[in-house]
């Protein structure tokens, strides 16, 4: 069974974490722009829970959940959306090119279908090596048309490649609705041209994405090829910075606020006996301070020296 507790503490530290960059875009104490994935805490939690120290991600646009999941410092994420020398790329990537090799975090990537093609690299890597690692790409519903994604689960599948292609359906990509830019009623449905397993779940329900990514991993791991898996969920979030969301309406999202994953799973958790009302506080407020505390560590980092201006140019 995976640790409740845990994963209810990523999830608060997800939540919080984004609401705090929301509103430091909003106070104009960070530039630029940035997606924040309120609402879709347990897909990257329930993915981070099931897989080994050995295994890879590879994240999209909206990765900040997926890497603090992964196990990333909030502070030195933070430190890179300020720009700051202490960031994850030296605070000079910003949130969409960020990557801590060393925790199987290879990076959020601003190109949509992109960190399909990427994972499907590590996963060659690991079979040619015959590794244990299996690599898991997230995309989301806007990038499950995208050509690069159809090539990739093409050779993936050819290749048995230990690959869990993970559509997060949050229901939007940008302002089009899932059921106007996707031709098929679940992404999952897509498996079956590849010859891979499809399947869809509640993304907003942790231990249903956790027990399915452990047994897509396991077969992966057993040389048994790619899967399809489809996590349904709901960016509660706009898109990114400035948003007005008038593509849908305030019922539609009070709606999908009823099903948010983090008040189900403290129902779980009161049901299960693991914590009570005052357990709960308990765990709100050590997320709140961790994030605080993230923030206070981010504004007072160093910005980059100019003097390094052209290190790690390649071009
Ligand atoms: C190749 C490419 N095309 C278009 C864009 C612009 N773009 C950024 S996010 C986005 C929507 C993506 O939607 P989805 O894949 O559903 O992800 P979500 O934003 O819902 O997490 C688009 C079209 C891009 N970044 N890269
Ligand atoms: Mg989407």
């Amino acid at each position: 069974m995976p640790d409740f507790i845990h994963a209810y503490d990523r999830m608060l530290l997800i939540r919080r974490f984004e609401e705090a960059v929301e509103q430091l875009f909003a106070e104009g104490r960070i530039m630029g722009t940035a997606h924040t994935c309120i609402g879709q805490e347990a897909t990257a939690v329930g993915v981070a829970a099931a897989l080994k120290p050995c295994d890879a991600i590879t994240s999209t646009h909206r990765g900040h959940g997926h890497f603090l999941a992964r196990g990333a410092d909030p502070g030195r994420l933070l430190a890179e959306l300020f720009g700051r020398a202490n960031g994850y790329s030296r605070g000079r990537g910003g949130s969409q090119m960020m990557m801590d090799p060393s925790i199987g975090f290879y990076g959020t990537n601003g190109i949509t279908g992109a960190s399909v093609a990427f994972a499907a690299g590590l996963a060659l890597q690991s079979r040619m090596t015959r590794g244990e690692r299996v690599v898991v790409a997230f995309f989301g519903d806007g990038a499950s048309s995208q050509g690069v994604l159809h090539e990739t689960l093409n050779l993936a599948s050819l290749w048995r490649l230990p690959l869990i292609a993970l559509c997060e359906a949050n229901g939007y990509a940008m302002s089009t609705p899932q059921a106007v830019g996707v031709s098929v009623a679940s992404v999952a449905d897509r498996g079956a041209a590849y010859g891979i397993p499809g399947v869809s779940v509640d993304g907003n329900d942790f231990e249903a994405v956790h027990d399915t990514v452990a047994d897509l991993a396991a077969r992966a791991r057993r040389g048994e090829g790619p899967a399809l898996l489809e996590c349904r969920t709901y960016r509660l979030s706009g898109h990114s910075r400035g948003d007005r969301r008038e593509y849908r309406t305030r019922e539609e999202e009070a709606d999908a606020w009823q099903r948010e994953p983090i008040g189900r799973l403290a129902g779980r958790l009161r049901e299960e006996g693991l914590l009570d009302d005052a357990g709960l506080a308990e765990h709100e407020a050590a997320a709140a301070a961790r994030v605080a505390e993230a923030i206070a560590f981010a504004e007072a980092s160093p910005e980059p020296d100019l003097a390094t201006i052209a290190e790690g140019v390649f071009a």
